[in-house]
């Protein structure tokens, strides 16, 4: 778990610069200031930029490319356009915060998959992120999974900014570092690229409960 720790250390300064911005947001309402949570109960904010910019429904787009048929670019509307699925399930971060019961909606994974047409020689899924930095990996049976979406809203509203917004991935069985935020690009690739925080020594099969060395049920 080394690398962990200088993860943290090196992704601290944009951790809390990220949160300050939240704080200040979030102080209009609470004058009290709870650092680092986010409003909408239990939600911690996380980036590991210090800025991201924002996209509007406009300007928003999300490319699936790599080894598919069809390689597209979608619009928000084009995303809005498809069903929509909603999961109700709790959300787990790996340093050991929980918000039980979040609804999230959105199109399946797989509905994009089976559009773009995956290619034989595909195993995995590489996700990228208009924050510019961060990226997440799924194995291509992972990805098929019924509850793993991209999502459009979260907590019966749009995904705000600070969650993600306007589209995130959400992977309801695994730990939340997996549910890459700001989602811009969809990869099919021929082996699982590990993501950002699976450089450091996260595991890429992040299974709640099962891995992370956290083979107990998580407390937080
Ligand atoms: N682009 C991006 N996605 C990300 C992260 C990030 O830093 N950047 N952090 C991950 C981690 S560790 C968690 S716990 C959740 C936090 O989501 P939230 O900020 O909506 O609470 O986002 C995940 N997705
Ligand atoms: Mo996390």
């Amino acid at each position: 778990m080394l690398g962990l720790g200088v993860a943290g250390v090196a992704a601290g300064p944009y951790l809390q610069r990220a949160a300050d911005t939240v704080v200040s947001k979030v102080s209009e309402k609470d004058p009290t200031g709870l650092t680092g949570l986010l409003p909408g109960g239990g939600f911690r904010y996380y980036s590991v930029v210090a800025s991201v910019p924002t996209r509007t429904a406009e300007d928003y787009t999300l490319t699936v490319d790599g080894l598919v048929d069809r390689p597209s670019t979608l619009r928000l509307a084009d995303l809005e356009a498809m069903p929509q699925t909603r999961i109700v399930h709790d959300v787990q971060c790996v340093t050991g915060w929980r918000v039980p019961g979040t609804p999230f909606e959105g199109v399946r994974l797989s509905h994009l998959l089976d559009a773009a047409g995956v290619r034989s020689g595909a195993t995995a899924v590489r996700f990228t992120c208009f924050d510019g930095s961060y990226s997440e990996s799924l194995t291509l049976d992972q990805a098929r999974r019924e509850d793993v979406l991209v999502a459009l809203r979260m907590e019966d509203g749009p995904v705000t900014h600070a969650h993600g917004g306007p589209v995130r991935l959400y992977v309801a069985p695994m730990y939340f570092y997996k549910s890459a935020k700001w989602l811009s690009g969809i990869t099919l690739t021929s082996t699982v690229q590990p993501g950002y925080w699976e450089h450091y020594g996260y595991d890429v099969d992040a299974w709640v409960g099962r891995s992370n060395g956290r083979d107990d049920a998580p407390t937080g």
